[in-house]
């Protein structure tokens, strides 16, 4: 059988949270490493959009948004009970995800890139992470995770984005008073999950074979 081709790149976030899903489904793919300058165009073909991740299914069905591919595993097998919450909880949860993927990341794209833009104001935007900073603090105490002992949907889905808020200045974001959120991004740095998703892929191209991932 052969198993689905994901497009994806080590650093981006969208893709990271994909690989995540997919190791916590055991669902095996063929990972194909993508350089954002020079994409492939066996993947612009099955995505004109040109993002990472894409998910090319064995039935030929395309998921090119990483919620897709997150919510697509997780049905299929959801072993770690990422989605195992009542309802309320999973409403919660998704409405977390919307405003991270919203202002938390249009504050965090201004925030990283202010130097490239003089009319960005750097230290507002970073308040605006901030916030979102301490009220994940809030939700952390007494949690080892967002919603309970257990790693969520939710923690998978914006972990990667705090784990970039977090570099881009990593002296400030340690030196604030936000200690829940830091030993939980801590303790995603140092998960073997974190460094199964992370491994270094050479560039695909035409022809490789391409990476067997989530075996
Ligand atoms: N909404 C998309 C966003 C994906 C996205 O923006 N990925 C970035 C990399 S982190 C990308 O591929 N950008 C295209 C480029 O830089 O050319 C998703 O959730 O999958």
């Amino acid at each position: 059988m052969t198993h689905p081709i994901l497009y994806s790149f080590r650093r981006c976030p969208y893709a990271m949270r994909a690989r995540l899903a997919l190791l916590a489904s055991k669902t095996p793919v063929t990972l194909r490493e993508v350089v954002l300058r020079d994409k492939p165009p066996e993947m612009l073909e099955a995505s004109p959009k040109g993002t990472v991740p894409v998910l090319i299914l064995s039935d030929g069905k395309i998921l090119e948004e990483s919620l897709d591919i997150m919510k697509w595993a997780i049905q299929k097998f959801d072993e770690e009970g990422w989605k195992s919450f009542s309802e309320a909880e999973l409403a919660q949860m998704d409405a977390l995800i919307v405003e991270s993927d919203g202002p938390f990341k249009a504050a965090l794209d201004a925030y990283k890139y202010a130097s490239r833009d003089e009319t960005i104001e750097p230290s507002a935007e970073r308040e605006t992470g901030a916030a979102f900073m301490r009220k994940l603090n809030s939700m952390l105490k007494g949690n080892a995770y967002l919603f309970g002992d257990r790693f969520s949907f939710a923690d998978a889905a914006l972990l990667p984005f705090v784990r970039q808020f977090a570099h881009v200045d990593r002296e400030w974001f340690w030196s604030q008073d936000w200690p829940e959120t830091i030993r939980w991004l801590e303790a995603f740095l140092e998960s073997a999950r974190f460094k199964a998703i992370m491994s270094k892929y050479p560039q695909w191209k035409t022809g490789d074979e391409g990476i067997a991932f989530g075996e």
